[in-house]
């Protein structure tokens, strides 16, 4: 065997031990690099005569062909074996089961503010919408709440910045103050069609549709334990007109019990309270009349006659105009609907809780 062939068996040994396509191009330059041994033959020929160049030149091209041609079947040999373990890696089973997406589904206290306002919108109750940081007038001052009242401590209330010292701004304690809006703006624009541009301050006693609307959404307070979250949640409620009474106000709340709870049985009881914002006020309880909580009185509710104050604040002349109003909190009325007994159950965002409302 010749040099020659010598030299193209080694190249092909040494390209079959290349593995990956950089250790082919190292011994791809060991026989056709700048000094591979074939490129070393080429200059080796310089003192040669002519007809030996002609001979060896002829029989060196032969042999770089040969190598060239290992080479470009080792490059197809490693491409299609990567190619193989890219596949292999990517294997798909078309008879694994797909994968499934999670059904989703109203969180229980969503489900529950659905369906009192389908209640009162049944009853031709609007539903204000406003916003969860309130100044101090709209939460306390117009709902006729004293400076000195604890729930204005900052133990009881959330304060946030931006406000001013007379001013405060805090995380809306209940959902009263989107009335006191809903109220202005309602008395602002029948004023306007009464009085027109001529329309001057003081309290309005003209004719007015009346006021119906209920105010459902998240409010906050400094408190935390099985009953009580400082994220919760409130609907109140709220009838103002010229001959609104607690007459009509035990008739609304009955109904809406009645229906919430899908029981006509239900009995109610009004037990008198106080509250800054009305006068007479009082909670309201409900027994059920059987299963679990048969015979036990359960408070759902704070009420009353608005207070003449908190009329004023809305622009209304109290001797013409008279309401009631209602406090509910339905996370408590979730628990009851359900028999839940564990409030923070609903804030702990366990999907195995609450895929059980589907
Ligand atoms: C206006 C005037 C008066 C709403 C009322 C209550 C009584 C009440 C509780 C409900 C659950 C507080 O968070 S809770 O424990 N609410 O007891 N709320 S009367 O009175 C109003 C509302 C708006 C303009």
């Amino acid at each position: 065997m010749n040099d020659l062939q010598t030299v193209v068996l080694a190249a092909r040994a040494a390209f079959e031990l290349a593995v990956t396509p950089a250790e082919l191009e190292n011994a791809k330059a060991q026989y056709l690099g700048k000094s591979g041994r074939i490129t070393d033959m080429m200059k080796g020929m310089a003192a040669l005569s002519v007809d030996e160049k002609k001979t060896l030149g002829a029989a060196i091209n032969l042999a770089k062909q040969a190598i060239e041609q290992a080479l470009n079947d080792r490059r197809q040999a490693l491409a299609e074996a990567e190619l193989q373990a890219q596949l292999q890696a990517e294997a798909l089973d078309v008879s694994l089961p797909g994968r499934q997406r999670g059904q989703g589904g109203l969180h229980p206290v969503s489900l529950t503010l659905e369906r009192i306002e389908a209640i009162f919108g049944s009853m031709g109750f609007e539903v204000a919408q406003g916003p969860e940081i309130e100044s101090d007038w709209f939460n306390f001052t117009a709902l006729n709440t004293p400076e000195d009242h604890p729930a204005r401590s900052m133990h009881d209330t959330f304060y946030v910045e931006g406000g001013t010292e007379t001013a405060p701004n805090l995380l809306r304690t209940h959902t009263s103050p989107m009335q006191i809006r809903h109220a202005v703006q309602h008395v602002k624009k029948y004023r306007q069609q009464v009085e027109g541009t001529a329309a001057t301050g003081g309290l309005f006693s003209g004719a007015m549709p009346e006021i119906r609307v209920i105010a459902p959404g998240r409010t906050y307070r400094v408190d935390s334990d099985a009953t009580h979250s400082p994220m919760f949640h409130q609907c109140e409620g709220l009838w103002v007109g010229e001959n609104v009474s607690f007459k009509d106000l035990k008739y609304v709340f009955t109904d809406f019990c009645h229906s919430f709870f899908e029981n006509d049985s239900l009995v109610l009881r009004f037990r008198p309270s106080f509250f800054p914002f009305t006068e007479p006020s009082a909670e309201i309880d409900i027994q059920f009349p059987s299963g679990p909580l048969a015979g036990r009185w359960l408070e759902v509710a704070g009420s009353g006659q608005v207070h003449p104050n908190v009329i004023c604040n809305m622009g209304l002349d109290p001797e013409r105009y008279i309401g009631f109003a209602f406090g509910m909190g339905p996370d408590r009325l979730t628990m009851l609907r359900y028999g839940v007994n564990d409030l923070r159950l609903f804030f702990d965002g366990d999907i195995r809780f609450l895929s059980q409302f589907r």
